[in-house]
């Protein structure tokens, strides 16, 4: 009876060594060609899930661990976004303060982490919610402040009753807070700090050329930004005077003009309405529509909300006039918060028309012919349109703009949906602005010797029913004095949004406890940019549009010679259970510490890469935990290949000639790595069980084949079971450890696979002889037949009724 299979010795063994070895320690700067793994930072609300297990044990240190051992500088650093909303959450369901309650997790899950031997290198490692990183933050601020990037303004904010806290749009879904989803937000008027991303449009579009991202994140980055080009032309009030520009992405439909539209905050609107003596009717309604969101608003197919302002607005082409109204599909805050309408040619103005009995007038033919119930949205044939009758639309669009300049009528422009960043929370456990508000000198920016401005740590922490402590309940903390008058001051009561932190902590990595400098620009350029980054689709807008933002203020402050963060991006998949997200509420959560203790560690990371393409769902079967049972045995077949084989395994010389178990084995390790490159573990794993299989079959071989076959899976499998592959390699008498070592290479000669000839018929005649691997498959083999020019010609389009194939040698395509 050979020894058992003990992953609990093997790990208790190993994990000490690896953490007083430093093992994954990265230099402060590359000596060899470097490469920056990262994947994105958890907020630490727990323990940890299998998508953290399937994020950062599986995809991302499979990764790091294979680029090392292809002789990569690697750094693979670790961190906790430990700052804003759910920490606070937790405080009030639990009376715990949100500083304990984070870093208890911190601990908890940092252990699980270093249980399943992923590669970080811990000394880099930090929580956004130290000071000593937050200080960064403020300081940050503070040169945006400096350089006109940062600006207060009264903005309109959605408000939501129970995170008693103002939400981002963004955190708006569908009209619902994104965390509580039966709560509408309010609106509400506050002051608040912004940054200017939108400074940074053009960059952020263009630059995107330079990302291997998927393709979903790209565009939801691009509508995001949403780039539309058009004119500014401006109408005048026949009743006032007053000259009222109006964005339009089709000046090609001027012609089709039947009313004008104010967003129902336009302050002419307002004045229009009173002259018509409409005041309070006006006031009504605008605080109706103000309760509506934005996404509302937008929506087709509804009741819009209207105004009639009594008067009328002149078409600078025509000279036409149309009614006036207010709306609450326009929006104030794009283009100028007021519309030409052609209802025609646009559906919300063709409902808007409808709803109202307006005229719809059709300047553009609809090629396919027009249906009544319907605007024509798209391009055709200018007609009603005055001179530019006849043109199509295509030519038409720039005629009119070059002609309303000329005529002083407007000017071509673009605009963009992206907003700039709010980033005022009204919370407590969040970065404080490094500033004051003083009586005599306004906002008055402190000195970097008192960064970090400290979160009051006096405040009791505790909620009541209808209030949240904030900053604000720490008075001595509020009223300060003035750095610049030494008068009296308030500090800023807000904190800033969390993905502050992470708009940066990628740049922090490579220079983590530096308290001088935000980094130092020579190691930050040495590692960055992040070769692989990793993390959910859900972040595909804002902390990854921030965090490119972020990149470009800092290269332009001369600081890093990087303008894109993130070569490379994967969104992994997601994992369920029953069709649903895992989660403790749902009950359908399989724990990572459960699998370890059943199965250990090694078991639990191959599981978890093998189970599909890394980007895919997987919905976890009804079986729960049981089913890692199967990576398990395979952990287990592998450890009896060696263990069982050991003394004839040690006393094996070098291996020569070529055999079929040397081929097998340079041909698998050919496979395994092409597979290693494409992140394709899942069929890596797949190949190194064949190859287990066949060494394990292999018995009678002579020991140097079996030797340097077992070799090669261990060294293929070491990424993603360390602590297996260490102990065996260890036992067979290797020298260092296992994940010190260079990726092997596969012998050409012996990788090469065999060509043949392939005949191949047409209803039993010869017609063309090709070349194929020696080991093509039948499916492969016709696919590679019918491909074939010459037989084409032969089956000249008849059907084939019946194949014979014998591969490698052999295809007949019979027609009758
Ligand atoms: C006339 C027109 C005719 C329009 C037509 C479209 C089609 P995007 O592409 O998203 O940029 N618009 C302009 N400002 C608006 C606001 N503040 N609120 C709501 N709608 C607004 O959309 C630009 C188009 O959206 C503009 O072009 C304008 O309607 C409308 F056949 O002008 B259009
Ligand atoms: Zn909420």
């Amino acid at each position: 009876m050979s020894e058992a299979y003990d992953f609990r010795a093997i790990e208790a063994k190993w994990l000490p060594r690896w953490e007083s070895a430093k093992a994954w320690a990265a230099p402060r700067v590359p000596s060899k060609e470097k490469r920056y793994v990262l994947e994105m930072y958890p907020y630490p609300s727990g323990d940890m899930h299998m998508g953290h297990v399937e994020n950062f044990a599986g995809i991302g240190d499979a990764i790091a661990r294979f680029w090392r051992m292809r002789g990569f500088d690697v750094l693979h650093p670790f961190g906790y976004d430990a700052l804003g909303l759910p920490a606070e959450n937790a405080a009030i369901t639990r009376g715990i303060h949100p500083r304990d309650w984070t870093y208890a997790n911190i601990a908890e899950f940092t252990e699980s982490c270093k249980r399943l031997a992923i590669s970080y290198d811990w000394d880099r490692s930090f929580a956004s919610s130290d000071p000593e990183q937050y200080k960064w933050n403020q300081w940050l601020f503070l040169r945006l402040l400096e350089r006109g990037l940062a600006y207060r303004a009264t903005a309109k904010v959605n408000w939501c009753p129970k995170c008693r806290t103002v939400l981002a749009n963004e955190q708006i879904s569908s009209g619902y807070c994104w965390r509580h989803e039966d709560t509408v937000p309010e609106i509400r008027d506050l002051e608040q700090w912004f940054f200017k991303v939108t400074d940074y449009t053009e960059r952020l579009l263009k630059d995107m050329d330079q990302l291997d991202w998927p393709d979903a994140v790209l565009t939801q980055q691009r509508n995001w930004i949403g780039r539309s080009e058009g004119a500014r032309v401006t109408f005048t009030i026949a009743e006032t005077g007053d000259e009222i520009p109006i964005f339009t992405t089709r000046p090609d439909t001027l012609y089709g003009v039947t009313f004008f539209v104010f967003a129902a905050e336009h302050p002419r609107a307002r004045a229009l309405a009173a002259r018509a003596g409409k005041e309070r009717e006006f006031t009504a309604f605008v605080d109706e529509v103000r309760h509506a969101t934005e996404i509302e608003r937008l929506a087709t197919q509804r009741e819009r909300r209207a105004f009639d302002l009594s008067a009328h607005a002149i078409n600078p082409l025509n000279g036409e006039q149309v009614p006036v109204f207010a709306s609450d599909y326009v929006l104030m805050e794009y283009g100028t918060g007021a519309i030409m309408a052609v209802p025609g040619h646009d559906q919300r103005d063709f409902e808007f028309a409808q709803q109202l009995g307006l005229p719809i007038r059709v300047v553009v033919e609809d090629p396919d012919g027009n249906p009544a119930d319907t605007a024509h949205e798209g391009e055709g044939v200018m007609v009603n349109s005055g001179p530019f009758t006849g043109r199509h639309t295509t030519e038409g669009r720039p005629e009119v703009i070059k002609y309303v300049e000329e005529q002083g009528l407007g000017r071509s422009e673009v605009q963009y949906r992206m907003r700039d960043w709010l980033i005022s929370r009204q919370r407590y456990w969040g970065t404080p602005f490094p500033i004051v508000y003083c009586e005599t000198d306004g906002i008055v920016p402190l000195a970097e010797d008192e960064l970090p401005l400290r979160i009051p740590d006096n405040v009791e922490y505790k909620p009541t029913e209808d209030e949240v402590p904030t900053l604000a309940s720490a008075p001595d903390w509020v009223n300060t004095i003035c750095p610049k008058c030494g008068g009296p001051a308030r500090r800023e009561t807000d904190t800033m949004d969390g993905f502050m932190d992470s708009s940066y902590y990628f740049l922090r990595f490579t220079d983590p406890h530096n308290d001088d400098e935000i980094f130092d620009s020579r190691v930050a350029d040495a590692w960055m940019p992040v070769d692989q980054y990793t993390g959910g689709i859900e972040h595909a807008v804002m902390h990854l549009i921030y965090a490119r933002f972020m990149t470009k203020f800092l290269y332009d402050m001369g600081l890093v010679s990087t303008i894109e963060p993130f070569r490379r991006l994967m969104n992994q998949g997601i994992v369920k259970k029953d069709g649903k997200m895992m989660s403790k509420s749902l009950g359908n959560v399989v724990e990572p510490a459960e699998v370890m203790d059943r199965f250990g560690a090694d078991a639990l990371r191959i599981f978890i890469l093998f189970i599909g393409p890394p980007e895919d769902d997987y919905d976890w079967p009804e079986e729960g935990a049981d089913v890692v049972v199967g990576a398990y045995r395979f952990c287990e077949r592998v450890w009896r290949l060696v263990v069982d084989n050991l003394d004839a395994l040690k006393a094996a010389g070098t291996p020569i000639g070529s055999t079929d178990l040397r081929r097998t084995t340079h041909r698998s390790l050919g496979n395994i790595t092409e597979r290693y490159e494409r992140f394709a573990f899942n069929t890596a794993i797949s190949e190194m069980m064949t190859l287990q299989r066949g060494l394990s079959a292999a018995t009678g071989t002579p020991a140097a084949e079996l030797r340097e076959g077992v070799e090669v899976l261990l060294h293929t499998l070491a990424p993603m079971a360390p602590y297996l592959t260490e102990e065996l390699w260890e036992r067979l008498g290797g020298a260092g450890s296992i994940h010190d070592r260079l990726w092997p290479e596969a012998d050409a000669g012996l990788a090469a696979v065999e060509r043949v000839t392939m005949v191949v018929q047409v209803d039993s005649r010869v017609r063309d002889k090709i070349d194929v691997a020696a080991d093509i498959s039948e499916g492969d083999a016709v696919t590679a037949a019918k491909a074939s020019p010459r037989v084409q010609e032969h089956l000249a389009g008849r059907e084939v009724v019946r194949v014979v194939a014998r591969p490698p040698r052999l295809v007949n395509l019979v027609t009758r």
